[in-house]
């Protein structure tokens, strides 16, 4: 237990999620001497990519980037074999780091947090599991994902379908096979496009079922060379201050020109650098394509171009030519031979728009205009993102407010960290964080380390509560709003804004500000006593 609080309280810290974020954050927990413990709903760790096992589920970040940075020795022990590694090596990755930090005991797998509620005689919270389980914590930390509460839409006859159905983010653990099947994939965002490729080389069929076509560029994945790996000791310190100094959280180099200005020739030729090089540090080329609508647009025609002399079909060419959102105000999709899919005789593109489904029948997908008959059905639908993996607990708060009810009008938090009105409740890469808007792991190392060296001053203090002030978290809804209209982001019906989700508000959730002034503000914030946080001593009366 440790030292400061009370034994009979139960844990220190709870931490819900066994991801990167969760493991990384009971690792360093233990090292500072907290009891505590985690929950996690997967029968092992990693998170996201315990989950998204679906053919071609890949990390769109470089594995060079895409990888602890916090301990110098871990970093030098493992050997990516990959420039974008594939989700089983990512996987025994997040094994391997929980495994050396002996993580595995202090884990209860198989086990979904249902509900928290703040107790606020004894200022702790009670954490009640699907199994009936009841633990009480002081602090609670969540750790569950940004991109994790799948979404399947509420499609009428869903229910009725015979044939087999998945979800590209549940995806089965034993081998899926396609072979000879006849197979609807709906949804063509990062896991659409990743998938379709794999399951066109062994299905009879596939029928692609697009509402909005999307701008993706090829990954150019290989091998990394020896000659990468071994400079990677000496590139060590370099990435650890990029992740302080870059946007991003690791280097996206541009020409430092905008495209506005750049000649028809040139602007080409830089373009055409970075299609061949892959990955989507294309979208950095120049410097105003992100804020400015005409500059995009010049990059959005070069992308449809692409399409179109990829495409065979002209019809089917203009139909995967994405129109009407800037390019990157949707995550710019990373794939492995997508538009080259579409040349293959056995795959058929439907366009939802022209289309829409009326109705999911016993045997396949049948659309205003045509019935599809179909063996498989895969969603790649996406998630209830941001938030919904928090709301879907039943999380309660002071007075007993919920979570859920609380955020009905768009997620108010301080600094992605707090909310108001719940005390000791911290979330890693919460809404109002960088989130995706950066290097996931990035975002979560800084997290980790900030709610950590809090919970260490917040112990030697004696402190029983510590809760982000109203004003404060008010302050910081507002920068993230500002930050976010100096981008193009409301330009497109996308997941950052809950588009995507019926009845959900529409709130600009990242903060768009970068991580580097993300961090800066969060440091000046501790560096500051913790301003924004009200706090309130062991020693102090406790409210009836
Ligand atoms: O989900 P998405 P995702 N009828 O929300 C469509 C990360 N990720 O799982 O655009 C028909 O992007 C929807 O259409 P529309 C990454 O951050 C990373 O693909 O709403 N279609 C869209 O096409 C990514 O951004 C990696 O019109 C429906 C698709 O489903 C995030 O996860 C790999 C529909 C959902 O796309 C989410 O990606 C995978 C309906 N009723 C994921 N409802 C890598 O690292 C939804 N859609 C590479």
């Amino acid at each position: 237990m440790g030292e400061g609080w009370d034994a009979r309280i139960g844990y220190d810290v709870l931490v819900i999620g066994a991801g990167f974020a969760g493991l990384h954050l009971l690792a360093e927990l233990r090292k500072s001497g907290f009891a505590c413990h985690a929950f996690e709903t997967g029968g092992g760790v990693g998170g996201t990519w315990y989950w998204n096992r679906y053919p071609g589920a890949r990390c769109d970040i470089e594995s060079l980037d895409y990888c602890y940075l916090h301990d110098r020795d871990l970093h030098r022990e493992w050997t990516w074999s990959e420039r974008f590694a594939g989700q089983p090596e990512i996987l025994r990755y997040a094994e391997y780091f929980a495994g050396r930090a002996g993580l595995f005991p202090f884990i209860t797998f198989g086990t979904r947090v249902v509900a928290a509620t703040f107790d606020e005689p004894s200022s702790t919270w009670l954490v009640r599991t699907e199994h009936g389980g009841e633990v009480r914590c002081r602090f609670l930390v969540t750790a569950v994902g940004c991109l994790s509460a799948a979404q399947i839409p509420d499609i009428p006859g869903i229910q009725r379908f015979r044939g087999e159905r998945f979800h590209t983010g549940q995806w089965p653990h034993e081998p899926v096979s396609f072979a000879g099947k006849r197979v609807g994939v709906l949804g063509t965002g990062s896991s659409g496009i990743q998938v379709i490729p794999r399951i066109a080389e062994e299905a009879a069929e596939v029928v692609v079922f697009q509402r909005t076509a999307n701008f993706s560029v090829p990954a150019r994945n290989r091998p990394l060379t020896e000659a990468e790996l071994a400079g990677e000791p000496e590139k060590y310190d370099e990435r650890v201050a990029l992740a302080s100094t870059t946007r991003f959280g690791h280097v996206v180099a541009g020409t430092g020109q905008s495209i506005l200005d750049s000649e028809p020739v040139e602007r080409r030729a830089a373009l055409e650098r970075r299609w061949a090089d892959g990955g989507t540090g294309i979208v950095a080329t120049f410097t105003d394509t992100g804020r400015d609508l005409a500059a995009n647009a010049l990059l959005a025609d070069f992308f449809r171009d692409k399409i179109r002399q990829t495409v065979a079909d002209a019809g089917t060419a203009e139909l995967l030519a994405p129109r009407g959102h800037p390019i990157g105000t949707k995550r710019l999709c990373v794939d492995d031979g997508y538009f080259e899919t579409f040349n293959r005789d056995h795959v058929r593109l439907v366009d939802l728009r022209a289309e829409p489904i009326e109705e999911i029948t016993e045997d396949g997908v049948r659309t205003t205009r045509e019935n599809y008959p179909l063996d498989v059905l895969v969603f790649a639908t996406g998630y209830d993102a941001f938030t919904g993996a928090l709301t879907r607990m039943d999380i309660t708060g002071r007075d007993g407010v919920r979570l859920a009810d609380r955020w009905v009008d768009g997620p108010g938090t301080y600094l992605g960290l707090a909310v108001s009105g719940f005390p000791n409740l911290f979330t890693i890469t919460g809404p109002g964080s960088t989130m995706n808007l950066s290097n996931m792991l990035r975002a979560i190392e800084h997290h980790v380390a900030w709610i950590r060296d809090l919970l260490v001053r917040l112990r030697s203090a004696g402190v029983r509560t510590a809760e982000a002030e109203q004003a404060a978290q008010d302050d910081w809804v507002a920068q993230v709003a500002d930050a976010a209209s100096r981008t193009l982001y409301h330009h497109a019906d996308s997941y950052y804004l809950g588009a995507n989700i019926e009845g959900k508000a529409r709130v600009f959730m990242p903060y768009a500000g970068g991580l580097d002034r993300y961090r800066r503000i969060c440091d000046s914030v501790a560096l500051d006593g913790y301003r924004g946080f009200r706090l309130s001593h062991v020693d102090e009366p406790v409210a009836p």
